[in-house]
C-alpha cells in the first residue's frame, strides 16, 4: 500500500527576508488560506516586495535595513512569484516562488 501523501501544516504565520541578493521565504509551501505574512529587509539596502498569484498582486512600501511590514493575504491554491521591485534587484536573483495547495477554508469553516 502506497502511504497517504503528506499532509502540509497550515503556518501560524509566513515569514519572508529580502537581503541582497535573494529572497528567504518560510514556510515556501502551505496550505491554501489567509495568513500574516511578515516582510523583513535582512539586507544592507532598501528593498521592498512584491506578491503576484491567484489573489492579485501586492507590494510594500520600501523598506530599510532592518525594516518590516506585516501584510495579511489570502492564498489561493497555485503558484504565486515573489520579487523585488527596486532597481534591477530582481534580476540580480531577488526573485522566489512559493507554492499553495489544496482549497481555501470555507468561509463558516464549513
Ligand atoms: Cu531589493
Amino acid at each position: 500500500m502506497p502511504s497517504p501523501a503528506p499532509v502540509l501544516a497550515r503556518p501560524t504565520a509566513v515569514r519572508i527576508e529580502l537581503y541582497e541578493w535573494s529572497i528567504g521565504i518560510e514556510p515556501s509551501e502551505f496550505p491554501a488560506g489567509r495568513y500574516p505574512v511578515e516582510v523583513v529587509n535582512a539586507g544592507q539596502r532598501v528593498h521592498s516586495l512584491a506578491v503576484s498569484g491567484p489573489g492579485g498582486e501586492v507590494e510594500t512600501r520600501r523598506l530599510r535595513a532592518g525594516g518590516s511590514e506585516l501584510l495579511t493575504l489570502e492564498f489561493r491554491p497555485g503558484e504565486y512569484l515573489l520579487w523585488c521591485p527596486v532597481g534591477d534587484h530582481r534580476d540580480y536573483g531577488m526573485v522566489a516562488y512559493l507554492t499553495v495547495v489544496g482549497e481555501l477554508p470555507h468561509p463558516n469553516g464549513g
